[in-house]
């Protein structure tokens, strides 16, 4: 066996070694997690919420200047969440909740009647932008609840959204 095919032998296993090494994972994107029953249904990340039909608001937080947020309708997602058979909300439907869970831990809760077009048909917009820019420290995610008269639903740092039965046996 010469020298030199003992060396080649050596570097090819140093790089089939090397080779093997997991690549890095690259960075998840930030995304809001989608559950529905408690089981976890699916994940949104920016790139998921642009291509999904855009909703526009303006409105102020707490004496701000107004702005224009842009994102998706809440109810567009719980839509998404909950595959259901035919679009009108009937029957158990009608006691289910939508709660948002902020990444500190804060939540708010919608009715799910609150939010369908057949019903209160309240606005209530996950926001990736404001003022045509992303946003930042509230981000990447906000709740905007324009006819709201206290903005204490416009959950920053969106990081769940669920859909749960509040019904009663
Ligand atoms: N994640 C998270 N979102 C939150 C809160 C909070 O404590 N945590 N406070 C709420 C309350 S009570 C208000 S009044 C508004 C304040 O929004 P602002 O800081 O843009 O004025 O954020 C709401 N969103
Ligand atoms: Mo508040």
């Amino acid at each position: 066996m010469s020298l030199r095919f003992l060396a080649s032998c050596l570097l090819c296993f140093a790089c089939s070694a090397f080779a093997a090494e997991p690549a890095p994972n690259p960075p998840a994107s930030p995304s809001i997690k989608l559950v529905l029953d408690g089981k976890p249904a699916d994940r949104l990340d920016r790139a998921a919420l642009a291509l999904m039909p855009r909703a526009t608001a303006t409105a102020a937080a707490h004496g701000e200047q107004p702005a224009t947020w842009q994102g998706v309708a809440l109810q567009d997602i719980v839509r998404r969440t909950c595959v259901v058979s035919g679009d009108a909300l009937v029957g158990r439907a009608l006691a289910r909740l939508v709660r948002v869970t902020g990444a500190d831990g804060y939540q708010v809760v919608f009715s799910a009647a609150e939010l369908d077009e057949d019903f209160g048909g309240a606005v209530v917009i996950v926001a990736d932008s404001r003022d045509g820019k992303p946003l930042s420290q509230d981000g990447p995610f906000r709740l905007v609840v324009p006819k709201d008269k206290r903005p204490a639903r416009w959950v920053r740092n969106v990081t769940t959204i669920e859909v749960v039965d509040a019904s009663t046996p």
